[in-house]
C-alpha cells in the first residue's frame, strides 16, 4: 500500500523533471549536431542533486555531467534523461555504464533513441543491471519536438528542412529585414538562392557566442556569378556554393560543389552526410528559379515545417507579393496585437 503510493507520487513528478531535462538540453541549441540535444537531472528524496546537458558533439553526454554534479548523492537516486541513455562506444563511452557505476536506483527516459546503434538497447542494458526504467509518456511529444531534426536525419537520411519567408503586415516579401536573426542560431544551415545572396546581406546571429549557420548558396544558370567576396568580408558564417554550372566564379576561400543534379532531395542528403541535422530554406524572393527547387516539396516530403515571420510594419512597394527592403520606405506599426480567430491569425497595429 504505502510503497505503491510512494511510487505513484514519484511518477506524478516525472513530467516535471523531464521538462527540466528539456530546458537544460536547449542550452546547447544549435551546437550539438549531428548529435541530439540531451538534458539529465538526478533526483534524490524529492530534491534535484545534479544536472547537466550535452554541450556539443565530441564532448561527454548529459548523463556524465549530471552524475559528476551529483557526486556520491547519485547512489540510490533517480536519473531523468530526455533521451534513452546510449550503450555504445562512439566518440564517448556508454552512458549506461556510467549510470550503473553510479548505482542509481531507477532511470526515467523521455523517449527511446532512434539511432539504430542504440534503439532500446540502452534501456535493456540498464534493466539487465537491475535498474528500473520507465519512459515518461506524458512528455514524450515534447522530447520528440526538441530533437525533431536529429530524429528526421536518423530516420530519413536527410536534413530536416524548414521553409521560411518574411512578410510585412500587408503581405510584401521583405528582402532585407532587420532584427530577425533569432531563428538562425537554432539551425545548422541556411539554404539561400544566388539571387537573394547577391542582393541582400546574409543575416547572422548577433548574440555573443552564438554559433553561426553554414550558408548554402544555390547558384543556378545566370545567377551563378556570385558576388561572394563581400560575403567573406562581412559575414561571420561559413558558406558553400552548390551549382550546376562549372563556370561559377570560384571566390577565394569559399567551397564550391558542382552538382549534376540540382534537386532539393539530393541537397538535403548531402547536407545530412556532412552532419547537418536542420536547415532553414530561406524563401524570400517572388518566384524565380529557386521555386523549381521547391516544386513538389510537399508530395516528396522534403520540407517538414514552415515558418512565416510577420513583421509589424507596412511596406511601401508595388503591392502584395512584391519585394521590398525593410527599413527605407516602410513604416512600423505600433501597439501590435495578435490573436487567433477561427483558425486565422489576426493582427492589428496602429499607424
Ligand atoms: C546519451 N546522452 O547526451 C547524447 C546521446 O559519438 P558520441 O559518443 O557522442 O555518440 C553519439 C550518439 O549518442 C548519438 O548519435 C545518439 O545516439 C547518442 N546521443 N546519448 O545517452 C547524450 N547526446
Ligand atoms: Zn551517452
Amino acid at each position: 500500500g504505502l510503497r505503491c503510493q510512494a511510487q505513484a507520487g514519484d511518477m506524478d513528478d516525472d513530467g516535471v523533471y523531464i521538462r527540466r531535462c528539456v530546458e537544460l538540453a536547449r542550452k546547447a541549441a544549435g551546437h550539438t549536431s549531428p548529435n541530439p540535444m540531451v538534458g539529465c537531472v538526478v533526483v534524490r528524496g524529492g530534491r534535484v542533486v545534479g544536472g547537466g546537458f550535452h554541450p556539443e558533439a565530441g564532448q561527454p553526454h548529459a548523463e556524465v555531467f549530471a552524475l559528476r554534479d551529483a557526486g556520491d548523492l547519485a547512489e540510490n537516486a533517480t536519473a531523468y534523461v530526455s533521451l534513452e541513455p546510449c550503450n555504445h562506444y562512439g566518440r564517448t563511452p556508454p552512458c549506461t555504464e556510467a549510470l550503473i557505476n553510479a548505482k542509481v536506483k531507477d532511470v526515467v527516459v523521455g523517449m527511446t533513441d532512434p539511432n539504430p546503434i542504440v534503439a532500446s538497447k540502452g534501456i535493456e542494458r540498464l534493466q539487465s543491471a537491475g535498474i528500473d526504467v520507465r519512459v515518461c509518456m506524458e512528455e514524450e511529444a515534447l522530447c520528440r519536438k526538441l530533437n525533431e531534426a536529429y530524429i528526421h536525419r536518423m530516420l530519413a537520411g536527410k536534413a530536416f528542412a524548414t521553409l521560411r519567408t518574411t512578410l510585412s503586415m500587408n503581405g510584401v516579401v521583405l528582402i532585407n529585414p532587420e532584427g530577425i536573426t533569432q531563428l538562425l542560431k537554432e539551425y545548422d544551415g541556411v539554404i539561400i538562392s544566388g539571387i537573394l545572396a547577391n542582393k541582400s546581406t546574409l543575416p547572422t546571429s548577433h548574440e555573443a557566442g552564438a554559433k553561426q549557420p553554414l550558408y548554402i548558396i544555390i547558384a543556378q544558370g545566370e545567377n551563378s556569378q556570385l558576388k561572394i567576396p563581400f560575403l567573406k568580408e562581412e559575414c561571420a558564417s561559413e558558406a558553400v556554393v552548390l551549382t550546376d554550372s562549372p563556370v561559377t566564379v570560384k571566390p577565394p576561400g569559399v567551397e564550391v560543389l558542382v552538382l549534376d543534379r540540382m534537386s532539393l532531395e539530393f541537397i538535403l542528403e548531402i547536407l545530412a552526410q556532412r552532419g547537418l541535422c536542420s536547415v532553414l530554406v530561406d524563401f524570400r524572393e517572388a518566384g524565380g528559379e529557386f521555386a523549381s527547387l521547391l516544386k513538389n516539396f510537399q508530395e516528396e516530403k522534403l520540407v517538414q515545417k514552415v515558418v512565416v515571420e510577420l513583421l509589424p510594419i507596412w511596406a511601401v512597394s508595388k503591392g502584395p507579393g512584391h519585394l521590398a527592403f525593410g527599413g527605407s520606405q516602410s513604416f512600423p506599426l505600433k501597439d501590435v496585437e495578435h490573436k487567433e480567430v477561427n483558425g486565422c491569425m489576426l493582427l492589428e497595429g496602429y499607424v
